[in-house]
C-alpha cells in the first residue's frame, strides 16, 4: 500500500472484493490511471472486476462515499477520457473479457466489455460472420472502450461505426443499479434509444458490463488496391473519383508523403520518394464483384491522374501495407517524439479543400501537418508533430491546431469524427455545440449520475 493514499478506503475496498481485484501499488495506480493522451495521472486504487456484481459493489461503495470512478478499457484514448487523478477509483474492465455468446443464426455476439475488438472480429470470422467496425487499434482496444467512444475506423465508410452495431447493453449506473437497455432483435423501436445514448458517452453515464453486437455474414472475398499520386491533393481527388464512379469501397484510406515516410520507417515497406500521396483501398463481395469493382476503380483513378495503381493479390505484400497503415498513429510518435493529433471531419465534398487549408495554415504557423486516414468518410487524422525541447514548437502546433479546428467548423465539419472529447477537447466543444444543447447534455448526465461521480470532468465543458 502507498502511504500517500488514505489507507482506510483502500483497506475497505480490498475487504469488499475477492482477493486480487484491488490494486494499490504506486506502479499499478500510475500505469492504469493514464491513457494514450500522455497526460499524467494517478488514482486512489484500481479495481479490476471479473463480474458484474463486483462492478455493482464498487459503484455502491463509491456512491456511498462520494468517490468518483473512472471506467477504462485498454487506455488507447488519445483524448484523456480514461485519465484519472489521485482521489478517484479506476474501474479497469479488461478482465471481464469473455465472449459470452456467438450466435450466427441470430446474427449477434454477446460480449463482456474487456474483449479486444480484434478477438471478436476473429471469433466471428471463424463461424462465417463479420464484425465490421475496425478501429486502427483493433488489436489493442477493447469493445467496451470502442462503445464508450463510438469508435469508427477503417471500414466505417461502407459499414458505419460502432453505434450501428450496438443492439443492447447491460449497464451499472452510478448508484450501483444494473439496467438492461436494447436487446437481441436486429430491429426494435420501443421508446427512447437508451442503448445508443450510452454509445460515445465516454463512461460518464454508466459502466458497461455486457454488450450485444450485431454481426453480418462475412463477405466471400476482399481485394486491396494501392494507388500513388504526384501531389498531396491527388489521393483526395482520387477518393472522390472512386465514389463518383459509383463504388463504395469498404476502406478508402489516404496518406500524404510525410505519413508515407513514417509508415516506411516503422514498417519497412518502401515507397517511391517521388510520390506525394497514396490511397489504400479495399473492396469486398463476391470474387466477380471484387474484380469488377477493381476494374472500375483503376479506370477512375487513371482518369483522376494516378501515377500508379496496383492490385494487391500478393497476400503478404497486402498485409504489410495494412500493417504499415495501422502503425502510423504510434509511428508518428516514434519518429518525431511528440504530436498533437486531431480527427476532424468535414462534409464529404469539402475534404480536399479542408486538407489544403489546414496544411497551409499549419505551414504559416511554422508547424508540420501530417494528414492520413479515412478519406472515404472525410474523417482524416491531422497529426502535428513537434520536438518538445525546441522553444516555441509546442505553441506553433497549438496555434495550428486551433486554426485547423476553425477551418473544419467553418466548412460545416466536426471537431472529432471518432476519438471523442475526453479532457483535451472540452473547451473546443463549445465552438461546435450550442449553449442550450450543451445544457441539455448536462441535464442528461444529471439524470443518470446525480452525484456526478462517473468520469467527472470529461466530455462536457464546465
Ligand atoms: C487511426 O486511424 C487512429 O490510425 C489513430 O484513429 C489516429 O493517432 C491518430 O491520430
Ligand atoms: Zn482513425
Amino acid at each position: 500500500m502507498d502511504p500517500a493514499c488514505p489507507f482506510s478506503l483502500q483497506d475497505e475496498l480490498v475487504a469488499l472484493l475477492p482477493p486480487g481485484r484491488v490494486l494499490t501499488d504506486t506502479g499499478d495506480r500510475k500505469l492504469l490511471a493514464v491513457d494514450a493522451s500522455k497526460l499524467d495521472g494517478d488514482c486512489l486504487a484500481v479495481v479490476r472486476p471479473k463480474t458484474e456484481s463486483e462492478v455493482i459493489s464498487t459503484m455502491k461503495f463509491a456512491a456511498a462515499r462520494g468517490i468518483s470512478v473512472v471506467p477504462r478499457g485498454a487506455g488507447t484514448s488519445p483524448t484523456g477520457s480514461a485519465l484519472a487523478h489521485g482521489s478517484q477509483i479506476v474501474l479497469d474492465l479488461s478482465a471481464m473479457n469473455r465472449i459470452i455468446d456467438l450466435a450466427p443464426r441470430d446474427m449477434v455476439a454477446v460480449v463482456e466489455p474487456g474483449v479486444m475488438c480484434g478477438d471478436l472480429q476473429s471469433a466471428a470470422e471463424a463461424v462465417g460472420m463479420f464484425y465490421p467496425p475496425d478501429p486502427a487499434s483493433a488489436k489493442t482496444s477493447t469493445l467496451g472502450g470502442n462503445v464508450a467512444t463510438c469508435a469508427g475506423g477503417l471500414r466505417a465508410v461502407k459499414y458505419g461505426v460502432t453505434r450501428d452495431y450496438v443492439l443492447g447493453l447491460r449497464v451499472v449506473l452510478a448508484d450501483g443499479r444494473a439496467i438492461e437497455v436494447g436487446g437481441r432483435p436486429l430491429k426494435s423501436v420501443v421508446g427512447y434509444d437508451l442503448a445508443r445514448l450510452f454509445v460515445g458517452s465516454e463512461g460518464t453515464l454508466g459502466v458497461l458490463t455486457q454488450i450485444t453486437l450485431k454481426l453480418i455474414p462475412k463477405p466471400a472475398r476482399t481485394l486491396t488496391l494501392f494507388a500513388t499520386f504526384r501531389d498531396f491533393e491527388g489521393g483526395l481527388l482520387g477518393a472522390d473519383a472512386i465514389l463518383g464512379a459509383g463504388i463504395l469501397p469498404r476502406a478508402l484510406e489516404y496518406m500524404d508523403a510525410d505519413v508515407m515516410k513514417v509508415a516506411s520507417a516503422v514498417s519497412g515497406v518502401s515507397f517511391d520518394p517521388e510520390v506525394r500521396s497514396a490511397l489504400l483501398i479495399e473492396v469486398d463481395g463476391s470474387e466477380a464483384s471484387c474484380r469488377e469493382d477493381a476494374g472500375t476503380i483503376s479506370q477512375a483513378l487513371a482518369t483522376a491522374g494516378a501515377a500508379t495503381v496496383e492490385q494487391g493479390d500478393d497476400t503478404e505484400a497486402r498485409d504489410r501495407l495494412w500493417l504499415a497503415r495501422r502503425s502510423i498513429s504510434t509511428g508518428v510518435l516514434q519518429v518525431y517524439g511528440a504530436k498533437r493529433s486531431e480527427d476532424l471531419g468535414v462534409p464529404r465534398g469539402r475534404l480536399a479543400e479542408a486538407v489544403a487549408a489546414i496544411k497551409s495554415a499549419a505551414q504559416s504557423e511554422g508547424a508540420i501537418c501530417l494528414a492520413y486516414g479515412h478519406a472515404g468518410d472525410a474523417n482524416l487524422h491531422y497529426n502535428f508533430p513537434f520536438n518538445p525541447s525546441v522553444a516555441g514548437a509546442k505553441s506553433a502546433v497549438d496555434r495550428a491546431v486551433q486554426r485547423a479546428t476553425a477551418i473544419a467548423l467553418q466548412l460545416g465539419g466536426t471537431i472529432s469524427g471518432e476519438h471523442g472529447i475526453g479532457l483535451k477537447r472540452r473547451e473546443a466543444m463549445r465552438a461546435q455545440v450550442g449553449a442550450y444543447e450543451l445544457d441539455l447534455m448536462r441535464k442528461i448526465k444529471t439524470v443518470f449520475d446525480p452525484q456526478g461521480i462517473l468520469n467527472p470532468g470529461k466530455m462536457l465543458p464546465e
